[in-house]
């Protein structure tokens, strides 16, 4: 116990403060604990909320100026939002939800203007760290302020409240936002702007794969209602892909028997939560890498997850139907 306490030597001195001849009863030494212990976690919590949004990056992917995704800093960040206020109404703050905030941030415009092709596309789709996805049009982010803020009322904003980067709209300057935009479009915890659709780019392993890679493999056709719901319809639809073990197979590299694969999506939660397979449930039922849908074969927009979701046939185990569908698959990697 006393071993995994970081202020122990802390602990020690104040127990001498008062001479080391007096010995403190069991009570008093387990109080004095505890105290440091509540102590430790809240400078371990304090200096982590402080490194979150020092390290916290904004990715711009999609029809970008380069061709490339780039991503800006929270320093660069800073930079882009030195006088940008929106003042408005926050209905997620639901305490609060008459008083109006100062939102300090990045205009979407300016991001777009800056780095965006924004002649090309009308979509534009936020991803945040939870794998939240909201998608705007991309002439309503060059017509309002809608912003990404840092701040709110001058204080970085907290984890808990959408920060560090919280995407704002200004309700109460242009109240028409609210008809086309509700609450849900509002997203907390912003890491990607992906403008338009990207291409298909998996990277398996060693292999960077494309879509035309893809499509060289047997089709699979799926047909059931999405594994989430945002922007799909509710009713059945068909999922058309490769099976993640023939996409394997086909690279002439065999999953471990007795290991499986993990995949990520874009949202930086799945550095933490990836969604992990064994080789033997991608040999029990079709686990499919989908690239298209419906009737007519389209390519999966981002605003649905796209250009790869990871999707569970309803013919699986229930324990493998269960697990989360990624949406913005951008990464396999083998495990042993
Ligand atoms: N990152 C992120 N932003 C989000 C959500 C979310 O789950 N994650 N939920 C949306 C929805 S549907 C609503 S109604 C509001 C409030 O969500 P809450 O009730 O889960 O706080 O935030 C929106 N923004
Ligand atoms: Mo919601």
């Amino acid at each position: 116990m006393w071993k995994n306490l970081a202020l122990t030597p802390l602990v020690i001195a104040i127990i001498c403060l008062g001479g080391c001849t007096n010995q403190p009863t069991d009570e008093q030494l387990e109080v004095w604990r505890t105290d440091a212990i509540a102590r430790n976690a809240k400078i371990v919590a304090d200096n982590a909320k402080k490194a979150e949004q020092s390290q916290w990056n904004l990715a711009i992917q999609g029809e970008t100026r380069t061709g490339k995704s780039l991503k800006l800093n929270w320093p660069q960040l800073q930079a882009l939002a030195t006088n940008h206020h929106v003042k408005t109404v926050d209905p997620l703050d639901i305490l609060h939800s008459k008083e109006i905030f100062d939102f300090r941030g990045v205009p979407v415009s300016v991001l777009l203007q800056q780095f965006a092709l924004v002649n090309d596309v009308t979509d534009v789709t936020f991803v945040s760290f939870d794998s939240y996805q909201t998608t705007l049009n991309i002439q309503d982010l060059l017509k309002y302020p809608i912003t990404l803020a840092i701040s709110k009322n001058n204080k970085p904003i907290a984890r808990a409240q959408g920060g560090p980067l919280y995407l704002v709209f200004p309700y109460t300057q242009y109240p028409q936002l609210k008809q086309k935009y509700d609450t849900s479009n509002w997203a907390f915890y912003v890491s990607h702007i992906i403008v338009g659709t990207e291409s298909v780019n998996l990277r398996i392993g060693k292999h960077q794969v494309n879509l035309a890679t893809l499509d060289q493999l047997p089709q699979v056709t799926l047909e059931q209602t999405v594994g989430y719901r945002i922007s799909w319809p509710s009713s059945k639809v068909k999922l058309s892909g490769v099976r993640l073990r023939d996409v394997f197979t086909s690279l002439q590299q065999p999953l471990p028997p007795q290991g499986g694969v993990i995949i990520r999506g874009k949202a930086p939660f799945y550095n933490d939560s990836p969604v992990r397979l064994s080789t033997k449930d991608l040999a029990e039922c079709d686990i499919l890498l989908v690239t298209r849908w419906g009737e007519s074969r389209e390519l999966i927009p981002a605003k649905m997850g796209g250009p790869v979701t990871l999707a569970f046939s309803s013919q699986c185990p229930t324990k493998i139907s269960q697990l989360r569908w990624v949406t913005f698959v951008e990464e396999l990697t083998p495990t042993p």
